[in-house]
């Protein structure tokens, strides 16, 4: 915490040598009361979770971490902050090592084709009314390149296996926080304009042909915008058609 000279983010940090899973872990203090800005690290995750049921590796090197959310929204309106992190992900990594990574709608880091890191943003609301958000975030960073094995090998990468270089996980969290804390007081005073315009440069999803999954069909297109909720627009044989992250997996070609 020296150094990281926030008002809210990070002010409380709880933190693990293991735990299965700090999303699980941030759920549990938001719901004992846990004020906004509370941070779950740890150094490895037993149980780490991906979206939709899947599993997260998580070994000792990488960032894996939750930060707790309590903000004036419509719950609707929680894809934005899943946004929101990719982009201040992305400035925490290009300042702190030489990667500079792209963002695949809506909530993968990407490096050369393979992911860099993954956001899974959990909602807890009760009529209508946002209660908390637990914002988990999973980055490589440290993990050797011969780490990723099996399904992992094609697909995954670090930063170190990157950049050739060991980056200080201190140092990005505390960039990470930082721009946080900056894009969710803007857009609490004036909106998600400015994440969405930051969130469309650093894409390498739009103006590409993707194949979006849904449970009973898929449907392929061109990604061509978000909307200002962070929904996707896809351009298929039958018009734009508007798809939500809890919905689909998409490959983009
Ligand atoms: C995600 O899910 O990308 C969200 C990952 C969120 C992890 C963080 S770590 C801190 C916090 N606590 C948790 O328990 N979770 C959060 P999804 O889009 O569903 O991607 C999951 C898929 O990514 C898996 O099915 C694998 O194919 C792949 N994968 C698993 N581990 C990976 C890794 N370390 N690096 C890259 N890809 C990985």
């Amino acid at each position: 915490q020296d150094g990281l000279k926030t008002a809210v983010m990070g002010k409380k940090v709880y933190h693990y040598r293991e735990v299965d899973s700090t999303n699980r872990a941030a759920r549990e203090l938001a719901r004992a009361g846990e004020a906004e800005g509370t941070v779950v690290l740890a150094e490895a995750q037993s149980a780490g979770r991906g979206r939709l049921g899947r599993a997260w590796n998580s070994p000792c090197g990488g960032i894996w971490l939750s930060l707790i959310l309590r903000p004036k929204l419509p719950p609707y309106k929680a894809q934005l902050l899943t946004l929101m992190a990719a982009v201040a992900a992305t400035e925490a990594t290009a300042a702190v090592s030489a990667v500079t990574p792209g963002i695949k709608w809506p909530n993968d880091l990407m490096i050369n084709g393979k992911k860099l890191a993954g956001i899974l943003t959990e909602v807890s609301a009760e009529m209508e009314q946002l209660n908390y958000i637990v914002l988990g975030l999973g980055i490589n960073a440290n993990i050797p390149a011969d780490w990723f094995a099996g399904e992992l090998e094609q697909i995954a990468t670090s930063i170190m296996a990157q950049s050739g270089e060991a980056v200080s996980r201190v140092a990005w969290v505390q960039a990470f926080l930082r721009n946080m804390e900056q894009e969710y007081m803007q857009a609490e005073q004036i909106g998600f304009e400015d994440v969405l315009k930051r969130w469309r440069r650093y894409s390498v999803t739009l103006g590409k042909g993707v194949d979006v999954q849904l449970a009973d069909h898929r449907e392929s297109g061109t990604a061509v915008d978000i909307d200002e909720q962070g929904a996707l627009l896809v351009r298929t044989e039958s018009g734009v058609k508007t798809f939500w992250a809890g919905d689909v997996s998409l490959r983009p070609d």
